[in-house]
């Protein structure tokens, strides 16, 4: 099998990458990365130095894609069943890149920041930098509520790479700092995004994995 990804299944960026492949139908090969484990970060790092995941490999073209935007946009040049996570009109293109964008920048980075407080020594955390953080995912949460009005999808007519990247970060973004009941539209996006298969396969998969989550105590039960 040409396609093998490089991934845990419980890293946010990897259900990004994860949605994608099974949103298209993609045939590929699941290599677990325990960060842990000694060769297993060293196979991770000889194929992308930083040593973060997804990676994937695509044996046939000989290309290792990291960054789970730019491994997103090759499935979707060279895998058919992806294509319609990047629509064909540039400008309708350029809509769903910056929603990518603005999931990842604007709720998987403040939630990252709060997740890795978390797995600080008490004496070096920094609960300024956290609640900056927590006022940056209740920004993105009104942000969202306003794009979301009268759409069924994030920034397409179709399913894209932008809902792709929405819905690991809304998942565990809403965990540590919960969408206020107001925000409708974002709520009710969410729970389309639930009810996609392929998201179904992710949370079913992580299942045995979230009880390593930093904040497992305030995952809702029906994610359990
Ligand atoms: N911008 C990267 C971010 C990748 C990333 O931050 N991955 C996390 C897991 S969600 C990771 O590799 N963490 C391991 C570490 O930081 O050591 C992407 O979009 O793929």
């Amino acid at each position: 099998m040409a396609l093998t990804l490089y991934y845990h299944p419980l890293a946010s960026y990897c259900w990004k990458a994860l949605i994608a492949l099974y949103e298209g139908g993609v045939d590929f090969t699941p290599r677990l990365v325990d960060l842990g484990k000694a060769e297993d970060r060293a196979a991770l790092q000889a194929l992308w130095p930083p040593c973060r995941f997804p990676v994937l490999h695509d044996g046939a073209r000989g290309r290792v894609l990291p960054e789970s935007t730019v491994l997103i946009e090759h499935l979707a040049q060279h895998e058919p069943g992806a294509a319609p996570l990047l629509p064909a009109d540039a400008q309708l293109r350029l809509d769903v890149r910056l929603w990518d964008r603005v999931c990842d920048d604007q709720l998987q980075d403040p939630m990252q920041k709060i997740v890795g407080d978390r797995l600080r020594d008490a004496a070096v955390r920094d609960p300024h930098g956290v609640a900056e953080a927590r006022a940056a995912l209740q920004n993105a949460y009104a942000l969202f509520e306003q794009q979301l009005a009268g759409r069924t999808w994030l920034a397409s007519e179709g399913f894209s790479l932008a809902d792709c990247a929405a819905l690991p970060a809304l998942f565990y973004a809403a965990i540590l700092e919960p969408i206020p009941a107001g925000h409708a539209a974002l709520h009710a996006y969410f729970e389309r995004l639930l009810l996609r298969p392929a998201v179904q396969r992710v949370l079913q998969e992580a299942k045995p994995w979230l009880a390593l989550f930093p904040y497992r105590e305030a995952v809702p039960a029906r994610f359990l």
